[in-house]
């Protein structure tokens, strides 16, 4: 028992989300965090061996934190009897290499199904039962509807959580935590097991109805069409408020999904109060409930899941879809943040994080499988690390006042145009530059920027593959870039390199950090 012993005292400077002006910001040791994160691939985590030779390598990748799963079945694999072995050895690599943590519970639930359960769950069907299709087979899913099976998992979570405060309670390693993983009911829309077939007939929970009054003008527009249809009924049971058929089968599930996980969330909390998130693996459009895993936190059914779980801090989606500025846009409505714990690990990555940090005041950007990257295929999102780390006070100064703003530049996509103080900018990929070298390349790899107002007529851009022009917002005006300099951040001061005012920045016109090259200019 290397740490937990005796619990130690902790501080008032815990992790923590506060919401800044128009945007949220994670305050680490009180101060603006920005999570540049990779995720672990799911089995890596559990052998402290295996991480060995991935934590160097992850170091060069300018990395500031790694999201890691914890594994119930590991971490009580007797019932009651827990090992703490590989959280602790987590820290302490993690420390090591003066990095944070994310931690994943891997539960009840991990896609769906509940394969990290332990085998004294899995193997005890009529203590913990499981969800059953419309057909009554029951399927690798701990049903929600069950007590017991909440039981044991909120047992396992605060345990986990004790933990922490004891162990991390003063050094704050791990700043956020996970709370299951990719929830989804499948292959039906709702279970049908004796349980859940109860709790459909049963009246919509009170917090619920409650929820749908007060935000009646704020409800995502897909979900209050399914509510308005039925008449915006305030009693009643599920069919009665949202009709019968699919959508009513995952708005109910939903609601027992997220109520469950509300429960270990909040007692997690109880015992050490980190933020906490939960994540989507997100539906395909057209697909019906049932197909995709249903019933997560996704964009249609996050008023189901924001009424009944105010424990959980962040709805967030995981991107294996190529549709980015669509969902980002869906899940930071009503002031969800974006927290992306989970990114597809492929060209173009790095241009996303710019665009993410400073279109969406994101807090948390990570490609997933982390480890499995070479030199070649991490570069990138190392570059992006690299310069995002080096603007990060400056970001958390800015971002509260609305001075930041980000943009993603694809082959096919218009220009990017957004205002910042007296100046309407413009961002184009930079092989739109006729006279660029990649403007003849069949692809382009995605370029991204953002840009911080530090001063009415002094900027900051990072980020790659962009030209930036400008243009004052006064009628009748022109404006030019009186000078240019790239340079780095060296102990949070600017330190110049290069005078780029010949053709690096177009004699005055532009801005420009060409295709594949990443620069503060
Ligand atoms: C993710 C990861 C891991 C339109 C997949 C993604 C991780 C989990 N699931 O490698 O399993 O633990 O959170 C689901 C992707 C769905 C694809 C939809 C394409």
């Amino acid at each position: 028992l290397a740490f937990g012993a005796r619990a130690q005292p902790v501080d008032g400077s815990l992790p923590r989300l506060v919401k800044t002006g128009p945007s949220t910001q994670l305050l680490v040791d009180g101060k603006p965090y920005f999570v540049l994160g990779g995720e672990l691939g799911n089995s890596a985590a559990s052998s402290t061996a295996y991480m060995q030779p991935v934590w160097p390598k992850l170091k060069a990748l300018h990395l500031n934190t790694v999201i890691a799963p914890v594994y119930w079945e590991l971490m009580e694999p007797q019932e009651g009897k827990f090992d703490f072995t590989l959280v602790d050895d987590l820290l302490r690599d993690a420390r090591r290499h003066q990095m944070k943590l994310v931690l994943l519970w891997f539960g009840s639930w991990k896609n769906s199904m509940s394969c990290y359960a332990p085998a004294w769950v899995k193997t005890d069907l009529k203590r913990f039962p499981r969800v059953e299709d419309d057909k009554g087979v029951p399927q690798e899913i701990m049903t929600p509807f069950e007590p017991r099976n909440l039981e044991a998992d909120k047992k396992a979570f605060v345990q986990l959580l004790q933990h922490l405060r004891a162990a991390d309670g003063q050094q704050h390693t791990v700043v956020t935590v996970q709370v299951e993983n990719e929830i989804g009911m499948l292959p039906t829309a709702r279970s049908y097991d004796a349980r859940a077939n109860a709790a459909f007939k049963q009246p919509v929970p009170a917090p619920l109805l409650t929820y749908l009054q007060r935000e009646k003008k704020s409800l995502k527009p897909e979900f209050a069409a399914i509510w308005q249809r039925q008449g915006a009924k305030t009693k009643g049971t599920w069919e009665d408020v949202f009709g019968k058929g699919l959508a009513t089968d995952e708005i109910f599930m939903a609601w027992h999904f997220a109520a469950y996980t509300n429960a270990i969330a909040a007692a997690g909390k109880a015992a050490y109060p980190l933020p906490m998130y939960v994540n989507a693996a997100l539906n395909r459009p057209g697909w019906l409930p049932g197909r995709y895993p249903s019933a997560g936190p996704l964009p249609h059914v996050m008023d189901v899941w924001l009424a009944a779980s105010p424990a959980i801090d962040i709805l967030a989606p995981d991107f294996y879809n190529p549709d980015f500025k669509h969902w980002c846009d869906l899940y930071t409505r009503g002031g969800n943040p974006l927290f992306i714990p989970e990114i597809r690990f492929e060209d173009g990555v790095a241009a996303k994080a710019f665009y993410a940090f400073g279109h969406y005041n994101c807090l948390a950007f990570s490609p997933f499988a982390i480890e499995g990257s070479d030199t070649l295929k991490g570069a990138p999102i190392g570059k992006a690390y690299e310069l995002l780390q080096q603007m990060s006070p400056l970001l958390g100064r800015h971002q509260p006042k609305g001075q930041v703003q980000g943009f993603l530049l694809q082959k096919d996509s218009a220009a990017s145009v957004f205002t910042l103080g007296d100046y309407r900018f413009t961002a184009r990929h930079e092989y739109t530059l006729g006279w660029s070298l990649g403007a003849k390349k069949p692809d382009w790899t995605p370029g991204g920027g953002l840009v911080v107002a530090v001063a009415p007529d002094e900027f900051y851009v990072v980020g790659t593959g962009l030209v930036l022009t400008a243009e004052p917002t006064a009628a009748g005006k022109r404006a030019g870039y009186l000078s240019v300099d790239e340079g780095v951040f060296e102990g949070g001061k600017w330190v110049p390199g290069r005078r780029m005012n010949g053709d690096q920045d177009h004699q005055g016109r532009h801005v420009r950090v060409p295709g594949d090259e990443y620069s503060i200019q």
